[in-house]
């Protein structure tokens, strides 16, 4: 047994439990045995890792899509999320060479998509900057006021319930304290590792965390203790200590919204934005306990691409 090839062993082992999992490098860990070797001898650990898409660039400008198989389909303004097959995967059952249309591949789809989703997705070089109160003034709001309004259709139609209405865990209506409480978009919505919920303010005119000041303590209270509530009833085993809040600056969507995770999701997209996210609680103490205009009056230190860093640069 000990000299059996890679193959045979891959094709003898037998999971039993899922050790780790991480979503950002796409890895599981899995805990088991080799078929047939007793005890500590047959102990192994599977490690699988998706590979990267082997894209045949000649497939450029023909439709990709083999699947017809499609599930978790959800849509929201622009957006649109499926699970599927990217390429068709033959696999030999009993029955011969069959088609398996497993899903392997979470699509989203954007369309029409703008130049600011294709910046975005790009991933454009970044700069990075001091952004002081007078520069915000100068070019972040204006930025902010000459966007266009669709951006934030998405966030809009939840509020109003025209979207992604059986996906709401929770709702108070309060005009200036509520906020709507549902799974992000990046989360499968059952992974309990990789928890990712998101809390969008009913209040419209709060743009981001530059417009935060003494007067929404109450709603920033209100989304942390309502939503550990719920997570703690609706997602059995997590904890208070489970959970970290954030908001994100610079945004992307400027319509005030916190970040709620599983404090052990490391996706790239967290910790690659090094300085981007923002605690709750530490806006709490800084509009408590050091100024009500905290965020009117500090400096904040952001990554900007090329295009917004121009903007800051022809300011004065
Ligand atoms: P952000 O900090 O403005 O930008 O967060 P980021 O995407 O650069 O982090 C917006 C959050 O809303 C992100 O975590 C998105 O994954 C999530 N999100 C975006 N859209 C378009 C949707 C949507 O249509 N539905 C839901 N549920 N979440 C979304």
């Amino acid at each position: 047994m000990e000299n059996q090839s890679i193959i045979k062993k891959l094709h003898s082992f037998v999971p039993t439990q899922i050790i780790n999992e991480d979503v950002s490098t796409k890895r599981i860990v899995f805990l088991g045995h080799l078929e047939g070797v007793e005890g500590d001898k047959g102990q192994a650990l599977l490690i699988a890792e998706r590979i990267h898409f082997k894209f045949d660039i000649s497939r450029l400008n023909k439709k990709i899509i083999q699947s017809t198989h499609f599930e978790n389909i959800q849509e929201n303004d622009i957006y649109g999320w499926a699970e599927g097959c990217l390429f068709r995967t033959d696999i030999e059952d009993s029955d011969g060479i069959t088609k398996s249309y497993e899903p392997q591949t979470k699509f989203m789809m954007i369309h029409p998509a703008t130049q600011k989703h294709i910046d975005k997705y790009m991933g454009d070089t970044k700069k990075y900057l001091e952004e002081t109160p007078e520069l915000y003034k100068l070019v972040t709001k204006k930025y902010i006021e000459s966007e266009d309004l669709s951006r934030t259709s998405w966030v809009y139609n939840i509020l109003e319930g025209k979207a992604e209405v059986d996906r709401v865990v929770y709702k108070d209506t309060d005009p200036n304290e509520g906020f709507v409480l549902l799974p992000d978009s990046k989360w499968d919505g059952i992974t309990l590792k990789t928890l990712y919920l998101v809390a969008l303010v009913n209040d419209r005119s709060i743009k981001s965390l530059r417009d935060l000041t003494s007067k929404h303590v109450g709603l920033l209270k209100n989304i942390k203790h309502k939503s550990m509530e719920t997570i703690k009833c609706r997602y059995p085993g997590i904890t208070e200590s489970d959970i970290m809040m954030f908001v994100h600056y610079l945004p992307s969507y400027y319509h005030f919204h916190v970040h709620i995770i599983n404090v052990n999701f490391d996706a790239g997209s967290v910790s690659a934005n090094v300085g981007r996210a923002h605690l709750i609680d530490s806006i709490i103490n800084n509009i408590q306990n050091i100024s009500p205009s905290y965020y009117q009056n500090t400096s904040l230190y952001i990554s900007v691409n090329n295009k917004m860093y121009n903007m800051f640069q022809h300011s004065e």
